[in-house]
């Protein structure tokens, strides 16, 4: 039904059919019911246009990282890793993950602030991309943790474009801790 709908009434412009891709999204919330919060985004992520299958780690509790360093001081994150198979185009889909973190009452007051709900496209399959807009891979996800981790659980071959095996960028991340 909501394909139907997605793709345009008997009439339309046919919309540009982009190839099945798995986009890969991280999921962070620090504020609220985060448990709730998460498990409502990855409904809602199922229930999207042109999205054919998404498969989602646990979600595992992590330290909040500020601009100055890991801050045990701050409410601690719930943070998951999504692997989304659609063939929205990658400005599409983000723009459906902003719609969604709205729609759970993000707030956008200071980097890195404490937030009800963080969505962010780590990979859309192989794409790289320099547009201010929509930084494909994400510039910081081989420094995180939080994101390697579980990406790596639900994927143990995952490969983060540019950058490597996701199971090697982990170990070097934890080594030199
Ligand atoms: N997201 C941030 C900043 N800091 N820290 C943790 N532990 N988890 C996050 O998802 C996170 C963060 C900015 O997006
Ligand atoms: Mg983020
Ligand atoms: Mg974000």
């Amino acid at each position: 039904m909501n394909r139907r709908l997605a793709q345009g009434f008997r009439g339309d412009a046919p919309q540009a059919a982009h190839a099945p891709t798995e986009a890969v999204v991280a999921l962070g919330a620090n504020l609220g019911d985060r448990a709730a919060t998460m498990a409502a985004a990855l409904d809602e992520l199922r229930r999207l246009p042109l999205v054919d299958e998404v498969r989602a780690s646990e979600p595992v509790e992590s330290v909040a990282v500020k601009p100055e360093g890991p801050d045990a001081s701050a409410p601690a994150y719930l943070n998951a890793v999504a692997l989304v198979t659609t063939r929205l185009a990658p400005s599409v889909l983000l723009a459906y993950l902003h719609a969604i973190e709205e729609r759970h009452g993000r707030e956008r007051r200071e980097r890195w602030g404490d937030r009800t709900l963080d969505l962010d496209l780590i990979a859309y399959g192989d794409l790289r991309s320099d547009d201010a807009r929509l930084r494909l891979p994400h510039p910081r996800a081989a420094e995180r943790d939080f994101v390697l981790a579980p990406w790596l659980s639900v994927d143990p071959e995952a490969v983060l474009p540019g950058s490597g095996r996701v199971e090697e960028l982990l170990g070097r991340l934890r080594g030199e801790r």
